[in-house]
């Protein structure tokens, strides 16, 4: 497995945040805390891509929101924050090698943080950054390989995945108040623990899952199913709103 990740820029005080105060951030310790999840996907047999750090973007350190990559082909977003628009260039450019790519173009908009796939279906969170333009195009682009694309409604959260996210292929980790959980009623559904709101956002990595520090009581309940967890510390990028799966783009 391979992952693209992308070295914290200098700027990353001015990132965007929609539902979060300004706090001040300590890049040092961000660095620290990035540089700890790269290892912790390399621990996991992941080969890591990491790219430069581009200074002038706030949020690049989050790749996720740039693309998708399913096995047959990747998607280059078209970001809902203006600020972030230039991020998909180096992104397309890195991914090149590896896929066939296919573009979001206006009048539609995507953040790859709103994309959540499991198995041959693709939910797509109609957020304040994704709309339904981009669910008809990438529905377009991911037909010929026999995908379904759904347009969710969701809560007051930044993304989808901030929401809910998949543990494997029966089963999803969710907050109830940010997505309806009969939404995801063909799947197996672990609540988060109501005092960790943010506990919602794991990434698979092979059979097993990388997790935010910060929420013990979902993380007991994730580990009495029988899922091996690697925890990381990202509490310094939870500040720019960003959490385990926004930091890289994984593809096999
Ligand atoms: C933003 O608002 O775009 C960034 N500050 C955080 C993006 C986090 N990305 C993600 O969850 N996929």
């Amino acid at each position: 497995m391979k992952a693209i990740t992308r070295a914290i820029s200098s700027a990353m005080q001015d990132c965007e945040l929609t539902h979060m105060e300004r706090q001040a951030l300590d890049l040092n310790r961000a660095r620290q805390q990035h540089e700890a999840y790269n290892q912790a996907l390399r621990e996991l047999a992941v080969e890591v891509i990491e790219l430069p750090e581009q200074a002038e973007l706030a949020d690049s350190v989050f790749v996720e929101d740039a693309a998708l990559v399913f096995d047959e082909v990747a998607v280059i977003t078209l970001p809902g924050a203006e600020s972030r628009r230039q991020e998909t260039r180096s992104i397309a450019e890195a991914l090149a090698p590896h896929r066939q790519l296919l573009y979001i173009t206006t009048p539609a908009i995507l953040d790859g943080g709103d994309v959540l796939s499991i198995g041959k279906n693709v939910y797509v969170g109609l957020s304040s950054r994704s709309n339904s333009e981009a669910v008809a195009q990438l529905q377009e682009h991911l037909r010929p390989f026999g995908y379904t694309v759904h347009g969710l409604e969701m809560g007051q959260c930044l993304h989808l995945k901030t929401a809910v996210t998949a543990l494997d292929d029966k089963s999803v980790l969710l907050n109830p108040d940010w997505v309806d959980a009969a939404l995801f009623s063909g799947y197996d559904v672990v609540r988060t623990h109501p005092e960790e709101p943010f506990g919602a956002n794991v990434v698979r990595v092979g059979s097993s899952l990388l997790y935010g520090a910060g929420y013990p009581n979902t993380l007991a309940s994730i580990e009495a199913l029988g899922h091996t967890v690697r925890v990381v510390d990202m509490s310094e990028l939870a500040k720019a709103e960003g959490a385990v799966t926004c930091c890289s783009l994984l593809f096999k």
